[in-house]
């Protein structure tokens, strides 16, 4: 059993009484219930604090220093200033995850700031009371599997978490490519679960982070960064003994479209650079995937994700789609496995179903499973039928 210390910072203690607009309706003891309950089904047991002085909480944690595995921290605003908390965090040195019910980068600039971030191992903003969820996950994840930091580009956002699995190699890959329709407060942490199960069923696991929109992604970007991801396996691949003849890319949402695109990687534009020839995964894997953004687009889907991706202009909007969209590149080529629930309601089955027909078509090799009442996130959650599907057929 994992102990996480949940901490709560100044104001917390009126949750779901004044700015509902902004924190939600729910109370501090109704969250902590609910923390509870999710981080019981991750095998973990958490304690509780609350305080509006900055001294009690470094109290707090100095005394779990010696009782608990992790912290799982709201600072509130003393997130943006507190030099004094920063300081503890050091001196405790667990694995801690940071995290924040609003988007702190979305409101006033002093919100934008965290001076505790740099010692936190994880930063998760903006998802509403589900960022305690992936906080915990991120938590039992890296407990469960600690992952190796590779950076893949000059950006602090270019890098991906290798994980590899037991015994000599050389060992199949799996890219993973998290979905947030390419928005910045999604982050890799999506797929942690996925990457701990790929690793113990004999997969090297690469889960890659990339420059998203509101953080300086978006189309090239975006894709040029995942490209780069990918190719970095072949700078990792003689000392981490990777066999880059079985490589799976697996995405999820808006990684899906990035994974389909990755099997293709057509010229991006014309003035694109010359690079030796690209890394493409023999096999794709599409978890509720965006696989056309036209079509995407016209749904209007994640409030308008797809325009955010692509800034298009009416001179270059339709080569921006041709570069970008799965539809528009097949056949991709790469054996293809597209998951989707039947009830996800972000992005529409329908979306799956006129892709896999279009791709097979083309002439791809595509298998479709369908999850019966499955939402969006089902197929990213390690222990659904739908995951155990994918594990079986990359056999
Ligand atoms: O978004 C978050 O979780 C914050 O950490 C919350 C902090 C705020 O200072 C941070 O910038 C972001 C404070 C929460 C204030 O909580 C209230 C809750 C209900 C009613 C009034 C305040």
């Amino acid at each position: 059993m994992i102990h996480v210390l949940v901490l709560h910072g100044p104001n917390l203690n009126l949750l779901g009484t004044r700015e509902p607009e902004i924190y939600g309706s729910t109370t501090l003891p109704e969250l902590e219930a609910q923390v509870t309950a999710w981080a019981s089904d991750l095998g973990i047991e958490c304690s509780f604090f609350q305080s509006n002085h900055e001294g009690a909480l470094i109290d707090a944690l100095h005394h779990a220093r010696e009782r608990v595995d992790a912290v799982l921290i709201n600072a509130g605003a003393f997130t943006h200033y507190s030099y004094a908390l920063h300081d503890a965090l050091v001196a405790v040195d667990k694995v801690t995850v940071e995290v924040h019910i609003s988007n702190i980068h979305a409101r006033e600039d002093w919100r934008r700031h965290s001076v505790i971030s740099p010692t936190t191992d994880h930063l998760v903003y903006g998802r509403g009371l589900r960022g305690y969820h992936d906080g915990l996950r991120r938590i039992a994840t890296s407990l469960a599997h600690r992952a190796e930091k590779v950076s893949y580009g000059s950006s602090p956002v270019e890098y991906g978490e290798l994980r590899l699995p037991s015994g000599e190699g050389p060992h199949p890959v799996a890219v993973l490519i998290h979905g947030g329709f390419w928005r910045e407060m999604w982050t890799l942490d999506l797929m942690d679960g996925l990457a701990v199960s790929l690793a113990a069923n004999g997969w090297a696991a690469w889960n890659i982070e990339y420059h998203r929109v509101g953080g300086g992604g978006g189309w090239p970007t975006t894709l040029e960064d995942v490209g780069q991801a990918i190719d970095h396996l072949k700078e990792l691949a003689g000392s981490h003994r990777l066999d880059l003849d079985n490589v799976a890319a697996i995405g999820h949402s808006a990684g899906g479209q990035l994974a389909l695109w990755s099997a293709s990687r057509p010229r991006l534009y014309d003035e694109e650079p010359a690079k030796e020839a690209p890394l493409r995964p023999q096999r794709i894997v599409a978890l509720a995937a965006v696989a056309d953004l036209a079509l995407a687009h016209t749904k209007g889907i994640g409030d308008d994700a797809v325009e955010g991706l692509i800034r298009r202009s009416p001179a270059d909007g339709a080569q921006r789609y041709r570069t970008a969209s799965p539809v528009e590149l097949v056949p991709l080529g790469a054996r293809q496995l597209i998951v989707h629930g039947d009830a996800d309601d972000l992005v529409p089955i329908e979306i799956a179903r006129s892709y896999a027909e279009a791709a097979t078509k083309a002439g791809d090799e595509v298998t479709v499973h369908e999850v019966p009442g499955g939402d969006h996130f089902e197929v990213i959650d390690a222990t659904s039928a739908a995951w155990g599907a994918v594990i079986d057929w990359l056999g």
